[in-house]
């Protein structure tokens, strides 16, 4: 998989060269066979850029209660003792609060009831871990899209970081802590969710209590628990070991598509 500003640059690269080969048309140069099999190639490029982007706006799929995994396993952090995250949960997240900040007009401070008054969305959808495993859940939650638009984004805003209260892996420099960015396709992808509620159920902590996102087109490592903090960033070079995730930062990739 491509990482995705390469594959952006791409797509700009694709979208200028086909500007100058159709204002080379207009030079009749189409009447030279060489040039319209450039054309021709031209085309098909865009056709490809083209799936790419509607392959990304697709729906992941979605199943039925009877399919539901009893045993929806928990993995990586379940059960943060990070200070922080223990005080909130000891208190039943009465006092916890949803930052969105960064590039934003509208910082956000928003409770679970704040976050279950905006538009949501009730899915329940397979859930695969690179490990090799899935297990299939529903989750209902806010969606990203409306979320982001009451923060309105500033223009220049292209990713979403979430920044987690789980410490995965003690480092002094404090890369340890776990985060995840998206890019705007997947924030306002109509089934992307910050999920508060599992089956049904108040989301547990093993799965992310308050809050984690649901990213339904992409692997497990991407669908962010203990979410605390939205941050709209230009790019997420500064943030971390500057790889966009923790898992990223230790070699996964970025944009990790089902
Ligand atoms: N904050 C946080 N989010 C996380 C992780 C984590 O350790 N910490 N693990 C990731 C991985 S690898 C997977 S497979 C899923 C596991 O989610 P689950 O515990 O609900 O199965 O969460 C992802 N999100
Ligand atoms: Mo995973």
């Amino acid at each position: 998989m491509t990482h995705a500003p390469n594959r952006r640059r791409w797509l700009t690269a694709a979208g200028a060269s086909l500007a100058g080969l159709w204002l080379a048309a207009c030079d009749k140069l189409t009447e030279n066979p060489r040039s319209a099999a450039v054309l021709k190639s031209a085309e098909g490029l865009t056709r490809r850029a083209q799936r790419l982007v509607v392959d990304r706006k697709a729906l992941a799929r979605e199943f039925t209660p009877a399919d539901v995994s009893p045993d929806f396993k928990a993995n990586g952090s379940t059960n943060p003792d990070d200070p922080d995250y223990v005080a909130h949960a000891a208190k039943g997240f009465a006092d916890w609060r949803l930052v969105v900040d960064g590039l934003v007009e509208h910082p956000l401070s928003l409770s679970l009831d704040d976050l279950k008054k905006l538009p949501g969305r009730s899915q329940i959808t397979r859930h695969d871990c690179v490990e090799g495993w899935s297990s299939i859940g529903g989750w209902t939650g806010a969606r990203l899209g409306p979320l982001l638009d009451q923060a309105k984004l500033k223009p220049n805003a292209r990713y979403i970081v979430l920044h987690c209260a789980d410490t995965l892996e003690q480092t002094l420099d404090g890369t340890g802590q776990y985060y995840e960015s998206i890019d705007l396709i997947d924030a306002y992808h109509p089934q992307t969710i910050l999920a508060y509620a599992m089956n049904g159920q108040p989301l547990p902590i093993a799965h992310g209590a308050p809050l984690r996102l649901r990213v339904e087109r992409q692997l497990g490592y991407k669908q962010a628990k203990y979410v605390m903090r939205l941050e709209a960033v230009a790019d997420f070079a500064h943030i971390g070991r500057g790889n966009g995730g923790f898992w990223e930062d230790r070699g996964y990739e970025w944009y990790a598509g089902i």
